[in-house]
């Protein structure tokens, strides 16, 4: 046992080795974020945003006891239609590995898996947060945590509002986690640019991010660095139309007692129902912007080492 268990895809061993950007994907958005085949589609199209804009890509699942880093299309195809895929994050993902199962990573533990693998930047479409109610629920992602402890750049659209965003911000403060809006000072809120709430940090250009990422390793600071990227405006659902169709989701679930790893998933398939697709629409069109921004981010990061 004394090999990390990772199974590299071949070309990401080369990237890695020469010193080329990788970009780390998440599989939980596959398997557990949007329905399929929309789910596959899009997980293509993110990986080939990632190469148009000069990096590798590598979507993270574990299979087979081990973590694979980079899949193969074969493998992606197979995953987009898996049912009973675990979803991982800190708590599940050694326990996957030694049972053998199929599991799905999380921004948790996408961020674990891609230290290990040594690489420095993850693109997302939105993050888990401090749930509404939580003062009740304690539902609160371990994606914070994580944030607080692995040094990885995580880009994302912020987070949906089916969160409570205030609260979120103020548990990545807590946890000394640099919440950094990208070219503007507000923080985005996953399908509207506008949360009502300023980001603590914001930064107009990916060098910047960079610079700060490598300097986080310099002074010996744990945790990564959440990048808030907006979705395109073109693609933007405004707040007043979507929330709405949040309460209802939210109340259906509360209804139904969904509780723990269940709650992210029904409410974002909930949601996609409920607004026939255009939610969708948007989600796939911010993952696709935050692919562009974490490739710009990994190639200053490759450049400036
Ligand atoms: N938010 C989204 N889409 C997603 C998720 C969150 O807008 O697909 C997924 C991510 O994998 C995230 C996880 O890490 O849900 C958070 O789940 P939980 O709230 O159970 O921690
Ligand atoms: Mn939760």
């Amino acid at each position: 046992m004394t090999d990390l268990p990772l199974a590299f895809a071949p070309e990401i061993r080369a990237a890695l080795d020469t010193g080329r950007p990788v970009v780390a994907l998440e599989s939980t958005i596959i398997t557990h974020g949007m329905p399929f085949p929309q789910n596959l589609e899009t997980a293509r199209r993110v990986e080939a945003e990632v190469r148009a804009a000069g990096a590798t890509p590598a979507t993270i699942a574990v299979m087979g006891g081990r973590i694979h880093i980079g899949l193969t299309d074969a493998e992606l195809e197979a995953l987009a239609q898996a049912t009973g895929v675990m979803k991982l994050s800190r708590a599940d993902l050694a326990f996957c590995l030694a049972t053998g199962g199929i599991g799905a990573t999380t921004v948790a533990a996408t961020m674990i898996c891609a230290h290990l693998a040594g690489i420095a930047v993850f693109a997302t479409g939105g993050i888990g947060g401090v749930h509404r109610g939580a003062g009740e629920s304690f539902d609160i992602s371990a994606d914070l945590t994580e944030l607080g402890l692995t040094p990885v750049t995580v880009v994302a659209a912020g987070a949906k509002a089916i969160l409570d965003l205030n609260k979120t911000l103020e548990v990545l403060e807590t946890h000394g986690v640099p919440v950094i809006a990208f070219g503007q000072d507000e923080f985005p809120a996953f399908w509207s640019r506008s949360s009502g709430l300023r980001a603590p940090l914001r930064a107009d250009s990916a060098s910047e991010i960079a610079r700060a990422h490598l300097l986080r390793a310099r002074l010996g600071l744990a945790g990564g660095q959440l990048v808030a990227n907006p979705i395109p405006a073109e693609a933007e659902i405004p707040r007043a139309a979507i929330g709405p169709v949040i309460e209802a989701a939210l109340a259906e679930a509360a209804a139904q007692g969904i509780a723990a790893k269940a709650v992210t998933p029904f409410l974002l398939a909930r949601i996609f129902e409920l607004t026939e697709g255009r939610s969708l629409a948007a989600n796939i069109a911010l993952v696709l912007n935050n692919a562009r921004l974490g490739a710009a981010i990994a190639c200053e990061i490759a450049a400036l080492r």
